[in-house]
């Protein structure tokens, strides 16, 4: 997968060079070209931001320098990008459309700063990339760009691709595969300052292990994500991830 990213901080992508990434990228499975949105200015103090038109308050980056970015990036190879452009006011990223993009060839981020990007950048991009341009946020809160979006996309994104993590079964027991939370998860010693590690897990039988793991499941995502638990209920009987009667006893008891 080719990953492009634009942004006046390319030290902020730093971390790409780290870890599970890092090593995709030495691997050859991840191209990750990161760019200095200043390299397409042509004044001397490499300036991207202006005051916004009818006033208001901080800085508004000019298109100029998106647009001469957008041009060379989307000039080189022969396939048509998807453009992800972070921003608070974008589609909520998660689980689903991280599947989406580690199906895509290629992904460019356009990270803004101060108050956002000029809206005709957006309007050009979209003519460029018709129906290839999503603006994605990370959630409801407000962030300073969207550098550390990009982090946390590219993140989830890599992780889904072959040959990045190496153990299949890891990648589908997670949560936010199958609408709950995951169980809670113990190793050595058995007691540690006087906590215990449940008896059921220590047992070997392997059907007591799977039903306890399910409750520990179900309890949790009732406490933390009713929003889940309620998205559950609403599922026809016959459906693959509809709540059976063995599940709806654990959640009854925990009201
Ligand atoms: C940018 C900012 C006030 C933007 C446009 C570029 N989930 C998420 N939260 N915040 C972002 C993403 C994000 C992404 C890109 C960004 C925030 N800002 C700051 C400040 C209003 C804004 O609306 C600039």
């Amino acid at each position: 997968m080719r990953l492009d990213v634009l942004t006046i901080f390319p030290d902020y992508l730093a971390p790409l060079d780290l870890s599970l990434i890092g090593k995709a990228r030495r691997e050859g499975l991840l191209d990750v070209q990161v760019h200095d949105l200043r390299e397409f200015t042509h004044d001397r103090h490499r300036t991207v931001d202006d005051t916004p038109y009818g006033g208001g308050a901080g800085m508004v980056m000019r298109p100029e320098p998106w647009g001469e970015a957008l041009d060379t990036v989307l000039a080189q190879p022969p396939v048509q990008p998807l453009l992800l452009i972070p921003g608070p006011g974008g589609e909520v990223f998660n689980q689903h459309m991280a599947r989406e993009l580690a199906g895509e060839p290629w992904l460019v981020f356009a990270c803004g700063r101060y108050e956002g990007i000029d809206e005709r950048v957006y309007l050009e991009a979209q003519e460029r990339l018709p129906g290839r341009v999503r603006v994605v946020s990370l959630g409801d809160y407000v962030l300073n760009g969207g550098e550390v979006a990009v982090l946390a996309i590219v993140e989830a994104v890599a992780r889904l691709l072959p040959g990045v993590i190496g153990n299949a079964a890891s990648l589908v027991e997670e949560s936010h595969e199958d609408g709950l939370l995951e169980y809670p998860v113990y190793t050595k010693p058995p007691t540690w300052r006087g906590h215990e590690v449940p008896e059921v897990l220590l047992s070997g039988h392997h059907g007591r292990i799977e039903r306890w793991r399910r409750d520990e499941r179900l309890r949790r995502t009732q406490a933390r994500r009713p929003d889940m638990i309620a998205a559950l209920r609403e599922l026809p009987a016959d459906h693959p991830l509809a709540l059976g009667p063995a599940d709806r006893a654990v959640l009854d008891e925990q009201g």
